[in-house]
């Protein structure tokens, strides 16, 4: 009898020992990238928004600030605090190996979230986001559609060095490139996906080459192409359909509305709205079910009214009606 009672006096304290026990709430701990743009802002709000405490999580999420050591050293803190489950949004892809098998041998499970990691698959639970490469192409498809043959001189701005989102449009873009001799990426440069840094870039851009010197600029989120604008605004170079063709990714409300009143031509999504993908990929895995290895979250383009278009969407105010971020 003594020994049943230390028996279940033991399993009652291991139980409790663990968060979900203790308070009945998963602890969720996310690394997230930064404040860099209105997508990552939609993307932090959403986790907010899905895993609350009446959903049964409590989550802690730390804004990086785009420090990668930073990150690593957050995810490191969530493995000591013994967190039920990790969420990484890699800053980079590189530099992934030695704190993931960390987590793992922690016995933690761990999502990798929106952008990816060059690690092993072997080293992560599961991973949700979007395909980057594709959203590449898909801009570069709209390209060759709407230049239909035409020469273009094409200027990029780029997302974050190092990022998968980065990595991923510019193959994609750079593959589309590559089918068509007509166009010469005359200038590829960080902008951090920043709009300040989408200004700067833009304005050195200007200096460079001039106001004839490009017909194309393509940049890597909605805030680089605001920060485009800025600098064309500054310098009177006209753009929209009779001036400067602006491709643009992300999306976000704003960037649809730019792209509604024709500022911007072909802007392609990258549906920043992920949480409950994530908490639906959790709530498997407490239900022991086996999860795939990369949940895709599905997006689309769209681009300026007035444009017809095989590849992508023409914007209409009911599609940017039923936008919340
Ligand atoms: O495009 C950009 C953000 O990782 C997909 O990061 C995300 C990218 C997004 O800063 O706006």
């Amino acid at each position: 009898m003594k020994k049943l009672l230390a028996l279940v006096l033991a399993l009652v304290m291991v139980l409790a020992a663990t968060s979900a026990f203790a308070d009945g709430l998963l602890k969720i701990g996310y690394v997230q990238v930064g404040h860099e743009s209105d997508w990552r802002m939609a993307n932090t709000q959403n986790y907010y928004d899905v895993f609350t405490k009446e959903a049964g999580f409590e989550l802690e999420l730390i804004d990086c600030d785009n420090d990668h050591a930073l990150q690593l050293a957050k995810v490191r803190e969530f493995v000591q605090k013994d967190f039920d489950y990790i969420v990484i949004d890699p800053i980079q892809t590189a530099g992934w190996d030695d704190v993931l098998k960390e987590v793992q041998d922690a016995g933690i499970p761990c999502i990798i979230a929106d952008r990816s990691v060059d690690a092993s698959a072997d080293l992560y639970t599961t991973a949700v986001g979007t395909d980057m490469t594709a959203e590449g192409e898909t801009a570069g498809k709209w390209l060759a559609e709407y230049l239909n043959g035409k020469e273009a001189k094409i200027l990029v701005i780029e997302g974050s060095t190092g990022s998968s989102a980065a990595i991923g449009r510019a193959e994609g873009f750079n593959k589309i490139a590559a089918e068509h001799p007509e166009w010469k990426i005359i200038d590829s440069q960080d902008g951090d996906f920043t709009q300040a840094g989408g200004q700067q870039v833009m304005e050195s851009f200007i200096k460079t080459y001039g106001a004839d010197g490009f017909d194309v600029v393509v940049c890597h989120n909605d805030n680089e192409a605001y920060g485009a604008m800025d600098a064309m605004d500054a310098a009177e170079i006209k753009y929209g359909v009779d001036g400067k063709i602006i491709i643009s990714f992300d999306a976000t409300k704003e960037g649809l509305t730019r792209t509604l009143n024709g500022q911007i031509l072909c802007n392609v999504e990258c549906n920043p709205i992920q949480a409950v993908i994530v908490m639906n990929v959790i709530k498997a895995l407490q239900n022991n079910e086996t999860v795939e290895k990369f949940t895709l979250v599905p997006d689309e383009g769209f681009c300026a009214p007035g444009i017809t278009s095989e590849i992508v969407t023409t914007m209409t105010d009911e599609v940017l009606a039923g936008r919340k971020y």
